[in-house]
């Protein structure tokens, strides 16, 4: 996987990239990435990459050109076909499901925007998808593109050192993760649950499922609509449903 990410602050992409898991990933060589400065892109002396808006109006906006020579040197290597991901609140709100999918690719360009966003002609002659990372603004999108980048690059093969990490877990079936405990057994007179050391594996199993149905159920109920569950599940479920009723 190489990353390629069209921004006004490469350093803030490098610095946050290059530390825990993707940095190790990067040194074992299973994704790269390049931070692209828009502004080396910029043709005019003074080195300017937005201006006002036609039409008026607050703030400035991020030009086109620019963004378009930037992204078009970066396909003479990736490829003319690689995807241009732009981070914006307009776009799809981002999920595991659009991390698993992007994970596919083996070149992905992210663009991240400033000010009061691009000019819209970046989007009709760029950008291939837009993504949001949720219901809130964020200054630029450079936050957004780490988000996006850090979940995608989890989900490409030989990221994680356990394989296995990858599958049980938050949003693997729509279901919330169970939860964890390591030693001690006691701490401050809190306890690790009985069921973890009693070697049982069946019986952890089911306490585990349990508990992410619960948790689910609890926090996250709509995330339920799309859970795979079965027949045991749902018989959990729907006695979990009538107990928290009679706690209310
Ligand atoms: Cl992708 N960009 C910006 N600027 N703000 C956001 C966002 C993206 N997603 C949520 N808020």
């Amino acid at each position: 996987m190489n990353y390629h990410v069209l921004t006004l602050f490469p350093e803030m992409i490098e610095n946050c990239i290059e530390t825990s898991i993707t940095g190790r990933a990067i040194n074992k060589g299973i994704i790269s990435f390049e931070a692209v400065n828009i502004r080396d892109y910029a043709t005019n002396r003074h080195k300017h990459v937005d201006d006002y808006p036609y039409g008026g109006g607050a703030g400035m906006v991020m030009q086109v050109e620019p963004i378009h020579l930037a992204c078009n040197a970066i396909k003479e290597k990736a490829g003319a076909n690689t995807r241009v991901i732009y981070l914006t609140p307009q776009g799809r709100v981002f999920n595991q499901s659009i991390a698993k999918e992007l994970a596919k690719e083996e070149e992905l360009i992210f663009l991240c925007g400033h000010y009061e966003g691009v000019d819209e002609r970046v989007i009709e002659m760029d950008v291939t998808d837009c993504i949001s990372i949720g219901d809130y603004v964020l200054t630029g999108g450079e936050l957004a593109a780490m988000v996006v980048i850090d979940a995608v690059s989890r989900m490409v093969p030989g990221v994680l050192s356990n394989e296995d990490s990858g599958v049980n877990e938050s949003f693997e079936n729509n279901l919330l993760e169970y939860p964890q405990y390591t030693r001690p057994e006691i701490y401050e007179g809190y306890k690790v649950p009985d069921i973890l050391l009693s070697g049982h594996h069946a019986n952890i199993e089911k306490w585990r499922r349990e508990q992410s149905i619960y948790r689910t159920l609890k926090y996250r109920p709509d995330l339920l609509d799309e859970a795979v569950l079965d027949k045991k599940d749902k018989k959990y479920l729907e006695n979990i449903k009538i107990s928290l009723h009679s706690q209310d």
